[in-house]
């Protein structure tokens, strides 16, 4: 089986510089040649050309919805290339970069098919332009892939909603901004909190969320943001919640992913190796990714 790798090193969407720097950490830790031994033939793309913050006029500060243009203009160019890859049958593997650019890469990856999303995560990212405390666009894209959001962004799968909400199932949430909590109470989204996970156990709800995500006919699209995982474990990334999960509890939840069958993208997103210590959340990172390809200790 054929993996792509395309890096994209935005940091437009996040309040705070760094995470543009991600995917060159990821690849850095050493990722393609952990696919290669795990028997995937790896192409990497490189990364997508995005603008530096210092090159564009800064948005006024009650700004709604910080860089929407460049943003929809990265995420339009990467829906593109998502979509172009997907129908030459390989699977294709974003680094982020921050959060917004899950609207270009899921949006990609669904057109033409019906896919569901599973959305690992310390945040719901299902704020829009009138619920967003930040007016940052990486707390919106889950709003934007299942319909609520800006026009200009939602329409990247070639249809509104990109995804039914039905379809989606959110895991591990545990930081919710009060308008947009009132959202997702009100949406059909399947949300499995840190209190779910603490009750149940990872396997339960995993194995819940994935029957969720697996009701679509297509597969399902991974958003893996590295801030669901405890910043003890995982301290390189834009949004620190404390209280995540554990470095086991994350590879239990890739290892189940992979058990299904079903994935047919991933991104890996929110790494920020100016925070991180000695690139080791790059280097989780890659782990999770071949622990959710198929990775197994035995
Ligand atoms: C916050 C931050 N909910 C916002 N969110 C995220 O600005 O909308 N951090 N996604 O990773
Ligand atoms: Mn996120
Ligand atoms: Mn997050
Ligand atoms: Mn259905």
């Amino acid at each position: 089986a054929t993996i792509t790798i395309i890096g994209v090193p935005l940091d437009l969407g996040a309040g705070r510089r760094g995470v543009d720097m991600g995917p060159s950490a990821i690849r850095y830790a050493g990722l393609s040649r952990r696919l290669a031994e795990l028997g995937y033939q790896v192409i990497d793309y490189g990364n997508l050309v995005t603008p530096m913050v210092e090159t564009i006029p800064l948005p006024p500060p009650d700004a709604r919805l910080r860089y929407l243009e460049p943003i929809t203009e990265v995420c339009e160019r990467l829906a593109d290339q998502v979509a172009k890859v997907v129908r030459q049958g390989i699977t294709p593997l974003i680094l982020g970069g921050d959060h917004s650019l899950t609207i270009g890469s899921a949006s990609g990856s669904a057109r033409g098919r019906r896919l569901g999303l599973l959305w690992i995560d310390a945040h719901a990212d299902f704020n829009d332009e009138h619920t967003t405390p930040s007016g940052n666009i990486h707390g919106m894209p889950l709003a934007v892939l299942t319909g609520r959001g800006h026009p200009r962004l939602t329409g990247l799968a070639g249809r509104v909603p990109a995804f039914d909400p039905a379809h989606v199932a959110l895991v591990a949430v545990r930081d919710l901004d009060p308008l947009e909590r009132e959202a997702l109470r009100a949406s059909p989204i399947s949300v499995f909190t840190m209190h779910d996970i603490d009750r149940r156990g990872m396997a339960a709800v995993m194995e819940q969320a994935l029957t969720v995500v697996t009701t679509a006919p297509d597969g399902f699209h991974l958003s893996f943001d590295l801030d669901v995982v405890d910043p003890r474990t995982a301290p390189g990334v834009g949004t620190p919640v404390s209280g995540g999960i554990s470095r086991r509890e994350a590879h239990l939840a890739m290892e189940l992913i992979a058990e299904r069958g079903a994935l047919q993208s991933l991104d890996v997103v929110e790494v920020n190796p100016i925070l991180d210590e000695r690139n080791a959340t790059a280097e989780l990172a890659v782990e999770l990714v071949l622990s959710a390809l198929g990775k197994r200790i035995l």
